[in-house]
C-alpha cells in the first residue's frame, strides 16, 4: 500500500515536471504572423477572442480563440455569407477596415467599417465561431475604426474616428464618442470630440478604444499613421464624454524613435485586455522588415502592460515590443500542429482558405479528396471575384506546393499557383494547353518571365520564398522539380508600390481569360510549410 502511494506520488511529480518542462516560460512575437492587422481582443471568463481586418478577402474578419494569449486557433469568420457585404470593384486596400470585438450580456459584438461598401456596421453572435448576424448598418456614424464600450449604467458608446473640417494641421483627425442605442440600432444624442491626439500636430488619430479602469475612463488611440510614425497614446477622463487629458507618458508605445533600420516598426493600433489573473496585456500591429522592406504585411504582437497609478506602462524596463518575453500567467494551451499538406478531405475547405472579393457564385467544390475549381472568364487582375483561393503567407522562409490535374484544350484556359498581394501586384505560374508560363504583375504591368513546353495533364507546381527572394519550380512529380524563371523578387508583394493595408497570400487560380469555359481544374493537395 505504502509503495503504491509513494509510486503514485513519484509518477504525479514526474507528470507535473514534464508538464512544467513542456510549458515554456517565454513566448515569441508575433503571436499571429503574416497578414493580421488591427487586432482587437476580448476576454470571456478564461477564453480570449481576437479579430483582424481583412479588406477584400472573403470570408472576412477571422475570429481566433486562445486560452493563453499566445496560441491562437482560427475558429470562424464574422463575415462569411456573400450577402453580408459586396467588395465588387474595390481595390485590395479597401473593404473591411479595423474591427473591434467586445462581449456584453451573453452576446459578442464586432463593430467595423466596410470602406466604399456601406461604411459602419456591427454584427452579433452568441457563439464567436458563428453564425454571426446580418450587418446592422449605422448610416449616421461618420469615419472609420469604430469601437464599443459599455458603461456601468449599461449605456453603450460608439467611439470612432473622423476627419475634421477646417483642419488646423494636415491629416488632423478626431476621436469621438456617441451613445449607441442597441434597441433602436442607431446612434443617439450628441457627438463628443474626445481628442485630436496628444501631439500638437498629431496625424491620423485613429483606432480609438475606451476602457473604464479603477473608476476612470482611459482612451487609447493610435497616432502617426500606420507606417514609420505609428504610436499608441493614452488619455484620461472622469467622464465618458471627456474632457480627456493626455497622459505625460505619451506616446505610451511606439517604435518611431528606433530608426529606419530597426527590424520591427509601425507599432500601433492596440487593444488592451485584463486576464483572469489580473495581468494586463496589449495586442497591437507591427511590421517586420528585411532591408527596410515589409513582405508579410502588418502582423499581431503582444506586450505586457503594468499600471502605475492610472498610467499603463508597456513592457516596463524595455518600453518597446519584444520579440521574446515572459509569457502571460495563463495555462499553457498549445494547439495541434497544422499539417503541412491539405489533402482536401471532407466537403469543405479549411477555414484558412479565402477568395478575393465577394464570391457571388460558387466556383469550387471539395470532394473525394480533391479541390476542383471552375475556370471562369474573370481574371485576378480585375477588381472582381476571380477563381482564386489563397491562404496567408506566414513566414519569411516558406514553401508552397500543389499537385494539379488540368487538360486545357484552348490557349486561353489556364490554371496554376499564385503568390498574391493585389490585382496589380502578384506572381502566377500557370499551365495552359501546351506550356507552363510564369507571369509577374508589378504596378499593374504584366510581364512573361519564362515559358517552358509542358503537355502532361498532371503537374506539381512549387514556390519557395526566402527573405526578399522567391523561386518557382515545376515537375511531373514532387521529387523531380525544375526551377523556372530564375530567382525573382518578393518586393513585388512588399508594402508600398500600391500594396497597402492588406498582406500576401499563396494559393491556386484558374481562368479562361475573358472567354467562357466549362473546364474544371483539380488539385489533389496543397502544401504550405513555414521555416522561419
Ligand atoms: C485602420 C487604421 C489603421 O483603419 O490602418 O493602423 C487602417 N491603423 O486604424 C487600415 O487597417
Amino acid at each position: 500500500m505504502k509503495i503504491t502511494i509513494i509510486s503514485t506520488l513519484i509518477v504525479s511529480f514526474l507528470a507535473v515536471q514534464v508538464a512544467a518542462q513542456d510549458a515554456p516560460s517565454k513566448f515569441q512575437n508575433p503571436i499571429l504572423s503574416g497578414y493580421h492587422p488591427d487586432p482587437s481582443i476580448c476576454r470571456v471568463g478564461d477564453d480570449y477572442y481576437l479579430v483582424n481586418s481583412t479588406f477584400v478577402w472573403f470570408p472576412g474578419l477571422p475570429i481566433y480563440h486562445s486560452k493563453d494569449l499566445v496560441n491562437w486557433q482560427l475558429i470562424g469568420h464574422a463575415i462569411d455569407r456573400p450577402e453580408m457585404v459586396d467588395f465588387s470593384g474595390l481595390p485590395d486596400k479597401l473593404g473591411l477596415f479595423a474591427p473591434t470585438i467586445r462581449y456584453h450580456d451573453g452576446m459578442f459584438y464586432i463593430i467595423n467599417t466596410c470602406v466604399a461598401c456601406g461604411m459602419n456596421f456591427y454584427v452579433t453572435a452568441s457563439d464567436p465561431a458563428g453564425p454571426w448576424s446580418d450587418p446592422v448598418w449605422l448610416p449616421d456614424a461618420p469615419g472609420i475604426d469604430p469601437s464599443l464600450f459599455w458603461d456601468d449604467n449599461g449605456k453603450c458608446y460608439y467611439t470612432g474616428m473622423q476627419g475634421v473640417e477646417d483642419e488646423e494641421w494636415p491629416t488632423q483627425t478626431e476621436a469621438y464618442n456617441q451613445e449607441l442605442d442597441l434597441e433602436q440600432q442607431q446612434l443617439v444624442g450628441k457627438r463628443h470630440n474626445l481628442t485630436y491626439g496628444h501631439a500638437n500636430n498629431a496625424s491620423y488619430t485613429e483606432g480609438p478604444h475606451l476602457y473604464k479602469i479603477n473608476g476612470q475612463y482611459l482612451l487609447m488611440v493610435s497616432e502617426g499613421g500606420t507606417g514609420m510614425y505609428h504610436a499608441l497614446t493614452v488619455h484620461h477622463s472622469d467622464s465618458v464624454n471627456g474632457p480627456y487629458i493626455a497622459d505625460y507618458i505619451n506616446p505610451v508605445l511606439t517604435h518611431r524613435h528606433m530608426g529606419e533600420d530597426y527590424p520591427l516598426h509601425a507599432i500601433g493600433h492596440g487593444d488592451l485586455v485584463q486576464t483572469q489573473n489580473d495581468e494586463w496585456w496589449c495586442v497591437m500591429l507591427g511590421k517586420r522588415r528585411i532591408e527596410r522592406e515589409t513582405i508579410l504585411g502588418r502582423e499581431t504582437f503582444l506586450a505586457r502592460v503594468e499600471f502605475e497609478g492610472q498610467t499603463p506602462v508597456f513592457n516596463p524596463g524595455h518600453g518597446k515590443v519584444l520579440m521574446e518575453q515572459k509569457r502571460p500567467d495563463l495555462p499553457w494551451s498549445p494547439l495541434a500542429l497544422i499539417p503541412v499538406r491539405d489533402n482536401f478531405e471532407g466537403d469543405k475547405l479549411d477555414l484558412k482558405w479565402c477568395t478575393i472579393r465577394t464570391p457571388h457564385e460558387p466556383f469550387y467544390t471539395v470532394s473525394g479528396g480533391q479541390l476542383k475549381v471552375q475556370l471562369r472568364p474573370e481574371v485576378m487582375d480585375s477588381l472582381v471575384n476571380s477563381s482564386i483561393l489563397v491562404q496567408r503567407i506566414l513566414h519569411h522562409q516558406f514553401e508552397a506546393k500543389t499537385q494539379m490535374r488540368f487538360k486545357a484544350s484552348k490557349g486561353h484556359e489556364q490554371a496554376g499557383l499564385t503568390v498574391y498581394r493585389t490585382n496589380q501586384n502578384h506572381y502566377k505560374l500557370l499551365k495552359d494547353n501546351d506550356s507552363l508560363v510564369l507571369i509577374k504583375s508589378f504596378k499593374g504591368r504584366a510581364s512573361e518571365i519564362a515559358r517552358v513546353p509542358y503537355s502532361n495533364d498532371e503537374v506539381v507546381l512549387h514556390v519557395a520564398g526566402s527573405g526578399l527572394d522567391v523561386q518557382f519550380s515545376y515537375g511531373e512529380t514532387e521529387d523531380d522539380l525544375h526551377p523556372v524563371g530564375g530567382t525573382q523578387s518578393l518586393r513585388v508583394i512588399a508594402d508600398g508600390n500600391g500594396n497597402q493595408f492588406n498582406g500576401p497570400g499563396v494559393g491556386v487560380y484558374a481562368t479562361s481569360n475573358g472567354k467562357l469555359s466549362k473546364l474544371m481544374v483539380a488539385f489533389d493537395w496543397f502544401d504550405y510549410k513555414g521555416m522561419d
